[in-house]
């Protein structure tokens, strides 16, 4: 249903300027699979239902959904990506949530990042990055929120990546969900319809104690 939502880039209008409009992101959350994606991880990229990192702990689960993106850091100094292209129009919001697992030490800083490219292939943002640096090893970062907010209509390019760094052991993760906030907000209207039951609650609660 959300996803379905967030394809229609129609209902967009008029939405843009507030920055509440969602861009044609395909299957951000990863329940079809690698389908509007591009692999170019190969056998690094997985579309799992949970994950244990390399000491076990914690599990990953998907933060929506059923199944989520993870990109197993290979060659030594190479991001193993997962890229998608879309237009998206100035004001346009893409979301998603992402984690780093550090399945290593210090100097291997592995890394994993969320970047976003324009059409000429130059890195426009990069509303996710993290790696070993400031963690004292085998760091197992939580799943945290990326956005990204269109200033000029156009196409971009949705890098998804991992790496390891010094060496080519595939310890390390980048996993990639989509963030359940990108699911349509309640309306204001609804949250006051529930504020006034819980004061008429509260204020029921107080007769029946007088
Ligand atoms: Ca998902």
């Amino acid at each position: 249903m959300t996803i379905s939502i967030l394809r229609t880039a129609a209902l967009c209008t008029g939405l843009a300027a507030a920055g509440l409009c969602q861009a044609a992101l395909v299957n951000g959350g990863f329940e079809s699979g690698l389908t509007g994606w591009t692999n170019q991880a190969g056998a690094n990229a997985a579309v799992v239902a949970t994950h244990a990192n390399y000491l076990g702990t914690p599990v990953y689960e998907p933060t929506e959904g059923g199944h989520f993106l993870v990109i197993t850091a290979g060659t030594a100094n190479l991001w193993q990506t997962v890229t998608q292209t879309l237009v998206m129009s100035a004001g346009e919001t893409i979301a998603g949530k992402a984690a780093f697992s550090w399945g290593d030490y210090p100097d291997f800083f592995d890394g994993v990042k969320v970047e976003i490219r324009d059409a000429l292939g130059a890195i426009v943002a990069t509303p996710f990055s993290e790696n070993g640096f400031g963690h004292t090893g085998f760091y197992k970062g939580p799943w945290t929120d990326w956005s990204f907010t269109a200033t000029a209509g156009g196409s971009y390019t949705v890098v998804l990546g991992a790496r390891n760094t010094v060496d080519s052991s595939g310890t390390s993760y980048g996993y990639f969900d989509i963030a359940p906030s990108a699911a349509p907000v309640p309306e204001p209207a609804s949250l006051v319809l529930v504020g006034l039951g819980l004061l008429a609650g509260a204020a029921a609660g107080r007769r029946r104690a007088a």
